[in-house]
């Protein structure tokens, strides 16, 4: 029985290697609790006109967390979503939205109760999260993108994108549907598949993960996303289980020699 401890830790060993790949680095990455753990971003358009402005003071400078602007973060107001998710049997999704409204600003109040308007000529959107990835993780997930655009391509897409750089991106250019009939351009939008895109982290550190849509004042366009989640790399999981497997086999050969 002496030697029983050694078979206990080895199959200890066995079931952490097992349960390695499922450590959760990223929170709520399938959209099941609404967009907790995401932040929201907004992109401003560096041209003539100003995305964000308060309309009693002319203050351009958002100074609130974009997670305080309702439209980003009231589901009712349309522009994120969690809807039913149309990717297998995985609950929910992400659903961004960018509108062809009658008005170029949409207003909404800030925390304190002021009005601020939305430029809609050019914006974007979407939310991050920053996420501690040890060297070799992979994160990965689902996006769609579809859109009653057409060309010529100015603004609409989706994307997805790490530190800023991108991992994933379609645009009007990739979904659209429109036709020419004896001459005369039929401008169409069109509907994407599901894509997968993942990433390799290069080095330990933190990642920020961001999920994106940009329109403009014309046609409206929407996002999906869905189940991202950070795994382990296949082959030292693997191996850590094949020596845990090997270490447990060499401690029930000692048990039984005694
Ligand atoms: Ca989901
Ligand atoms: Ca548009």
């Amino acid at each position: 029985m002496k030697r029983l401890p050694l078979a206990v830790v080895s199959a200890f060993i066995a079931f952490a290697s097992l349960l390695a790949p499922l450590a959760e680095s990223i929170e709520n990455g399938s959209f099941e609790d609404r967009i907790n753990g995401w932040n929201v971003f907004l992109w401003a358009n560096g041209g003539s006109s100003s995305t964000l402005i308060n309309w009693d003071t002319g203050e351009t400078d958002y100074p609130f967390s974009y997670n305080t602007i309702s439209l980003f973060t009231d589901s009712s107001e349309g522009f994120v979503s969690t809807p039913a998710s149309t990717l297998g049997s995985s609950g929910n999704m992400l659903q961004l939205y960018s509108t062809q409204a009658s008005d170029f600003w949409i207003d909404f109040l800030d925390p304190l109760g002021s009005q601020w308007g939305l430029g809609i000529a050019y914006y974007g959107f979407g939310l991050y999260q920053d996420i501690a990835l040890e060297k070799g993780e992979r994160v990965s997930g689902w996006a769609r993108f579809e859109t009653n655009d057409y060309p010529p391509f100015d603004a609409d897409q989706a994307t997805v994108s790490i530190d800023g750089s991108l991992l994933w991106e379609q645009s009007v250019l990739d979904v659209e549907n429109s036709y020419y009939i004896n001459g005369y351009f039929i401008p169409l939008g069109g509907v994407g598949d599901w894509q997968n895109w993942s990433f390799v982290a290069p080095a330990d550190g933190i990642y920020r993960i961001a999920l994106g849509l940009y329109g403009d004042d014309q046609e409206s366009s929407t996002a999906y996303f869905d189940e991202i989640k950070v795994s382990v790399p296949d082959s030292s999981s693997t191996l850590g289980f094949v020596s845990a497997l090997l270490l447990l086999a060499v401690a029930r050969y000692k048990v039984r020699k005694q």
